[in-house]
């Protein structure tokens, strides 16, 4: 039986900026991912590319001066050289404004407008002229834009519409019944959560009076076809969907959508819902990974704090870049990326550890063996050497179970702790204490030969997240292009007699990087006996209860308030709260919190607040209050006392 295919994509990329830290961390990991699988000696395919139409590219271009095509042509080269130097082995990109691409958008479009799926209604809004947005009433700041506080123009406005909302209970039991559909489990709650609201049906079109760039809809000339409704169909598209039935049928369902957490409900309620209308097979696994911060805050462009992954590069080696942003993140959960954790992990993992080893072992093959393998031993059946064997046989098993279970990070340790347990073991057998008179045919010949066989095993785990100095490590050892994946528990491997390379640093220690300069003091919270004491039946009037997050979106024009809607156990609430500085709108849904449920509704920036929660600050940073994650589960609407 031929081995399953695997077809892993990324998130098509906007063109209206350079790559950062973000886009090549989920690249790098789908390149992890696809060079893993074809070891395996699985069919694979896999795909990336840039997302080149809509709002946000045309806005770039005419903030550079130039045409939306000519921003695209500019700025797809920087991802597409950023890969090269990452050494990404995708198999496609695919820009959205390829024709390959648009002929399949156009016939998807066409389709569903033919059987109904699509139609066409006219609805009021308002619009900002400046900004170029449209508003429904709900969203405006006290009658005024609520990006930009100026005055708004009513316009009736026609456009087309996907029936998403008549989906809403399939999607449901789909996800409900699949559990590998969302992960991790957690963000499939979220989108749970998101679908107990009632779905609306989505807006697929565009005027071309307020946006031309994008895919003309094939049904009407004046209207061009929504941005995420496009880019989501590079999925099928770029595997020939609707034009090359076969290699469609070669490659889907994909295995994997890698995405960040930023662009759940687009790929949790959009796409399956797209696809389902379609009449196609759902992805097995939509895996939302979480975000690189830079101490407590996102990156972002405005924050002028967005980590240039070419620099890291240069800077210190592709591969080392690779092996952090794989070993230090716990898949699904945010990472905190510094230098200093950067250099940390490089001098610990890659200089002592894994660049150690190498050398170590080259230079007593070189002293005790004349510079080739010794004869290759039987394996022993008991002692240090046996159980060396098991540790590497180990995290061949590990590593396995880890990639596909979606926990690398955890995986890469168990193959560091492997490497670790090589270094002990030549410890514990000293082999550069021997004369070298008869050293390669006698004890230490053994005791290297099974060290440099165990390396061999590491390096070709390791493989999949550092090709070129895996590579160069597997050579030393004098072994060819030929990957032996296949043979990774197999022992004696190694053809004796091969000469190997004379050490080398594959990993020079790097110096320690400054220290960054102290904070200021924070300025300390007001003490709490300068407050005016509170009679206990003023407190007793406060009616504080649980609540759980449902979700979770920003306020237009207001940088630090989010619009929450939570479930307070019989009633749903909608709170407006000044969180957004310290919390992602994607981290709070599912999060339970303590909420004031007896406070008079208020209008904030022109939205009813029906309560306030409450959260610990100290002037520098923030926290949501909560029931103790160590007590027992509380339900919604629990009294606080
Ligand atoms: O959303 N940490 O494109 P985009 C980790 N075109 N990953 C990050 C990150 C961070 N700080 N910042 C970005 C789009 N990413 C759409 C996608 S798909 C049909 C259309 C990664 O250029 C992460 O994978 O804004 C996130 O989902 C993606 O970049 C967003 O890239």
């Amino acid at each position: 039986m031929s081995p399953d295919p695997f077809y892993v994509t990324t998130p098509i990329y906007y063109v209206n900026d350079r790559p950062h830290i973000g886009h090549a961390y989920t690249t790098i990991l789908a390149d992890v991912l696809a060079r893993y699988h074809r070891l395996l000696g699985q069919p694979t395919f896999f795909l990336t590319g840039t997302d080149e139409h809509g709002q946000k590219v045309a806005r770039a271009a005419r903030e550079a001066g130039c045409t939306p095509r000519e921003q695209a042509d500019r700025t797809v080269v920087r991802f597409q050289d950023l890969w090269r130097r990452l050494e990404i082995t995708h198999d496609d990109f695919i820009r959205t404004t390829e024709d390959r691409h648009q002929r399949v958008v156009r016939a998807c479009l066409q389709d569903l407008y033919d059987r109904g799926e699509i139609y066409r209604a006219e609805y009021d809004g308002w619009y900002c002229t400046p900004c170029e947005r449209f508003f429904m009433e709900k969203d405006l700041a006290d009658s005024n834009c609520p990006e930009c506080g100026r005055g708004v123009e009513q316009i009736r406005e026609a456009n087309y519409f996907f029936r998403m909302g008549q989906y809403r209970d399939w999607l449901v039991d789909y996800i409900e019944t699949h559990p590998d559909f969302i992960q991790p489990d957690f963000r499939r709650n979220e989108t749970l959560g998101f679908l107990r609201q009632e779905l609306n049906d989505l807006c697929i079109s565009r005027p071309k009076s307020r946006l031309a760039w994008g895919i003309e809809l094939p049904f009407d000339a004046d209207y061009v076809c929504y941005v995420w409704f496009d880019a989501l169909v590079n999925y099928i598209s770029a595997i020939g969907f609707g034009v090359e039935p076969e290699r469609f049928a070669r490659w889907w369902p994909a295995s994997y959508h890698l995405i960040g957490k930023d662009i759940l409900t687009t790929h949790t309620v959009y796409w399956p819902t797209m696809l389902h209308a379609l009449g196609l097979p759902m992805p097995q696994t939509i895996f939302a990974h979480g975000w690189w911060l830079l101490g407590a805050s996102k990156m972002s462009k405005s924050l002028g704090n967005v980590v240039n992954p070419m620099e890291m590069a240069e800077r210190y080696g592709v591969d080392p870049f690779r092996y952090f942003l794989m070993a230090e993140m716990t898949l699904g959960q945010d990472a905190t990326f510094s230098e200093e954790a950067f250099i940390r992990r490089y001098n610990s993992d890659l200089a002592n550890d894994l660049g150690n080893l190498q050398s170590r072992i080259l230079k007593l093959l070189q002293s005790k063996c004349g510079g080739r393998l010794p004869p290759c031993p039987p394996l022993p059946v008991a002692g240090p050497e046996k159980d060396l064997w098991a540790a590497v046989q180990q995290a061949v098993r590990r590593l396995h179970e880890t990639v596909l279970g979606m926990r690398l990070d955890l995986g890469l340790a168990e193959v560091l702790q492997a490497v670790r347990a090589i270094n002990r073991y030549l410890e514990i057998k000293q082999p550069w204490r021997a004369a070298t008179a008869d050293a390669e045919a006698g004890e230490p010949g053994l005791t290297l030969y099974i060290a440099a066989e165990a390396l061999r095993v590491a390096a070709t785990l390791l493989l999949p997240v550092m090709p070129g100095r895996m590579m160069a490590l597997r050579q030393s050892l004098g072994l060819g292009d030929e990957l032996d994946f296949a043979r990774l528990s197999t022992f004696g491997v190694l053809q004796p007699g091969t000469p190997v390379a004379p050490p080398a640093a594959l990993f020079p220690r790097l110096q320690a990087a400054a220290p960054p300069p102290p904070e200021p003091p924070a300025p300390s919270a007001p003490a709490a006996a300068a407050q005016p004491l509170l009679a206990y039946d003023d407190f007793a009037r406060l009616d504080l209860r649980t609540a759980t997050i449902l979700s979770a979106e920003p306020v237009p024009g207001a940088d630090k308030l989010l619009k929450l809607q939570v479930d307070l156990g019989t009633a749903q609430r909608q709170i407006v709260a000044g969180i957004a500085k310290a919390y992602a709108p994607a981290d709070l849904p599912g999060r339970q919190i303590v909420i004031v449920a007896n406070l008079a509704p208020a209008k904030i920036r022109g939205i009813v607040s029906e309560g306030m929660l409450l959260a610990a600050g100290d002037g520098k940073q923030l926290c949501l209050v909560g029931p103790a994650a160590d007590g027992p589960a509380m339900p919604p609407g629990a009294r606080v006392k």
